[in-house]
């Protein structure tokens, strides 16, 4: 058989480039190439297993209208023609009785590609004047701070952490979620660097860290900043530097004057021996880098201590040489966009934020008629889970999801429409760790009648006669808009149609403050912006303080785990989750390991069953993200414990502001 190319277009960091063969029309063997060197040669143990995603019993294969009542999975096939006529139908209905905003595409991260999202769908919805939609469940708040300090400046590529002397994992697990990184890190380590990770759980690589700071979640602003604190108060900020290169420093450090280490420790939880032996080790060590998750955004303070942590190389004087700074995303690193392909600007309509679309379901003052979800599974993933299944419950809501599998939102479908995944369909990806971009095309045959979302997307707007003769249609002419209206277009165009993948252009591997500057016109770094000081409820660096009560005391974190992605692959997993708690918090409520458990709040309640461990501090929960309803014993997940509260920058999710109480059953 023939080995064939690919790439991952999944929502994770590391971008890779992929060997596959396929056999009659079947996958049989997925791995990774060395092609981009990142990848070098290996995946991930979720991808290796796409074969059972593309062909397993869940696939979608062809359209299916509702048969039964909302949420009992009974469907009937249809033609193609049927499913999008009747969608048509009831999207020109919506528009004709109630105007567009009574429309609503609920969409996310299936697949990060050019031509998956914000392409051809957003033509189509932006033209019937659809309600548009703020894409905020992920990277928002960090986004934001990214944006206000740096203008989202690329961060040190994570293949120069080797050059490093002391890398800090903060809010970031990469054993799951970047694993390219691990070996990186590791040979790092056998180097002399000196590993520290933050993170409230004993993360992997928390073993074999040097320091592990374990800070209460959502308290990731007062640590950053009593650092930044001890760094200006012992001599140690780089006075230059932030003279030069920095504005709005003298503000950072006011506000940060209000975090001594002592009361940092208190807030935080952190030993104050422990944030002494961090903030000498940021003085010290050269090169110094901080690879940033997404741990610490999601929560109300989330943009602040985003914009802290990514403050910290700036005052310590970290930047300037190979493996200095900090990661963040670097989806911003390779110029390309595809606004051209989706050839209409935003109506002038509502916006609904996507952690409240539950919210919007359930209002009747403005009502959504019309609920298209693609690339997205809303019920697993967004907060307030049990209000956004009534929402999808609704009788006169006419609801399409369009995916590659029977999720647990398709069951709430009126007509589901099957999609092809990335070995059955063109796209364009761009990392956002990885600093590559591929250009993927078909490698097997589409299943069943899946189609790709821009044929569905065009035929939509060819039914309702919203198509124009210049729209670009089709992979290659969407390629061609890309890279004729992209500024780094030219620059990558020819690897990219020759090869399928390009690099950064210039430097591969540049360095900040260096190499690559913050992109604001002075070039500076804009350490306390007005725009995001004036957007903060209590203003940037402003601290709010734990939202746990006496009746829900614990702090429930859903972090990511390596068997799925958000939920993508969810299907796969047949054994139930279990809730994580400390042993202290166990035994004060009389629970052992195994036992079956409640645990509640006032958004919802889950049962499942008991996990101790001591790999969590005390006071925290975890349930992880992405588990499907048949994880649990009732149905529910974590996302049922979620309040859909917004970070203070961005309308960002605040998932681990979760608050509950356990209960034995
Ligand atoms: N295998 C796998 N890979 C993935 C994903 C996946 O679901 N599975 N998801 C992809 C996506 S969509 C994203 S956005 C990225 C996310 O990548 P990561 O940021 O690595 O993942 P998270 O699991 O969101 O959070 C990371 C860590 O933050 C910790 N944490 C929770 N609350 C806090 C806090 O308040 N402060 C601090 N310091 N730490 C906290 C958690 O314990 C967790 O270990 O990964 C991508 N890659
Ligand atoms: N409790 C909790 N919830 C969270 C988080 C958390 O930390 N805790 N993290 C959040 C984060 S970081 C993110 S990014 C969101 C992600 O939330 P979602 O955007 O809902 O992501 P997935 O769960 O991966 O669902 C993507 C769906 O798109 C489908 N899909 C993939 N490719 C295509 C395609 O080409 N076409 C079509 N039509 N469909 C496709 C997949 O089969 C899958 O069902 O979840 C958030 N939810
Ligand atoms: S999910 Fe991440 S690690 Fe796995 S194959 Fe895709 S890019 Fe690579
Ligand atoms: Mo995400």
């Amino acid at each position: 058989m023939p080995t064939l190319r690919s790439a991952c277009p999944l929502d994770c960091p590391d971008a890779c480039s992929l060997e596959v063969t396929v056999d009659e029309g079947r996958l049989t063997r997925i791995e990774g190439d060395h092609r981009n060197p990142f990848t070098d040669g290996f995946i991930c143990a979720k991808v290796r297993r796409f074969a059972e995603h593309a062909h397993g019993p869940e696939r979608l294969q062809q359209p299916m209208v509702r048969s039964g009542p909302k949420g009992s999975g009974q469907f009937e096939a249809v033609s193609w023609d049927d499913a999008l006529d009747r969608i048509a139908q009831r999207m020109q209905q919506a528009r004709d009785e109630h105007g567009g905003e009574s429309i609503l595409p609920i969409c996310y991260g299936g697949s990060n590609g050019l031509l998956s999202q914000g392409a051809s769908d957003a033509r189509l919805f932006h033209r019937i004047g659809a309600s548009l939609l703020a894409r905020t469940v992920c990277a928002a708040p960090s986004g934001r701070a990214h944006q206000g300090l740096y203008g989202r400046m690329p961060g040190v590529p994570l293949p120069a952490y080797r050059h490093a002397r002391l890398i800090v994992l903060w809010g970031v697990n990469p054993s799951s979620t970047s694993i390219h990184l691990v070996p990186i890190i590791r040979r790092a380590q056998a180097a002399g660097a000196t590993l520290v990770v933050v993170d409230p759980r004993r993360i992997p690589l928390a073993k074999q860290a040097d320091l592990h700071l374990a800070p209460r979640p959502g308290t990731d602003l007062p640590l950053a900043l009593s650092l930044i604190e001890w760094l200006f108060g012992n001599g140690h900020a780089d006075l230059s530097f932030l003279a030069e290169h920095t504005t709005g420093w003298e503000a950072l450090r006011e506000r940060a004057a209000a975090w001594s280490l002592p009361k940092a420790a208190a807030e935080t939880g952190v030993a104050v021996d422990d944030l002494e032996r961090f903030a000498k080790m940021l003085s010290s060590a050269s090169p110094s880098v901080i690879r940033c998750g997404w741990g610490p955004e999601r929560n109300r303070n989330g943009g602040s201590a985003t914009a802290a942590i990514i403050a910290l190389p700036a005052v310590a004087g970290h930047f300037g040489v190979p493996g200095g700074g900090f990661t963040m995303s670097n989806s911003a690193t390779i110029g390309l966009h595809n606004q051209a392909v989706a050839a209409a600007p935003p109506p002038a309509t509502r916006t609904i934020n996507l952690n409240r679309v539950g919210r919007a379901l359930l209002d009747t003052e403005a009502p959504v008629h019309v609920a298209f979800v693609y690339n997205s599974n809303p019920l697993s993933t967004l907060p307030e889970q049990e209000r956004m299944r009534r929402g999808l419950a609704r009788e006169d809501l006419f609801t399409v999801v369009f995916d590659q599998v029977m999720t647990d939102t398709a069951r709430y479908a009126d007509v589901v429409l099957p999609a092809t995944t990335f070995l059955e369909h063109h796209d364009v990806t761009r990392g956002y760790g990885a600093m590559v971009s591929h250009r993927i095309e078909p490698v097997m045959p589409a299943v069943g009648e899946a189609r790709p979302n821009w044929m569905v997307f065009d035929a939509l707007c060819d039914r309702l006669g919203l198509s124009q003769p210049d729209d670009p249609r089709g992979p290659a002419a969407m390629l061609d808009a890309i890279l004729a209206t992209s500024p780094d277009g030219e620059a990558v165009g020819q690897a990219l149609r020759e090869d399928g993948l390009a690099s950064r252009p210039g430097d591969s591997e540049p360095v900040q403050m260096r190499d690559v500057w913050p992109r604001h016109p002075d070039r500076k770094i804009h350490l306390c912006p007005a725009d995001l000081d004036a957007e903060a409820p209590t203003g940037l660096y402003g601290y709010r303080p734990d939202p746990g009560t006496p009746t829900h005391p614990l702090a429930l974190i859903s972090p990511s785990t390596r068997r799925t992605t958000s939920s993508t692959f969810g299907q796969l997993i047949r054994d139930k989750a279990t809730i994580s708690l400390h042993p202290q918090d166990a035994s004060a409520r009389g629970i052992e390991d195994g036992d079956r458990v409640r645990v509640f709040n006032a958004c919802g309640e889950v049962c499942c069953d008991a996990h101790v461990s001591d790999q969590l501090r005390p006071g925290v929960a975890m349930l992880p993200k992405g588990l499907w309803s048949r994880h649990t014993h009732n149905g529910a997940t974590s996302n049922a414990l979620v309040p859909d509260a917004l970070a203070d920058l961005g309308g960002g999710a605040t998932f681990n502001d979760a608050r509950v109480e356990v209960v034995r059953m």
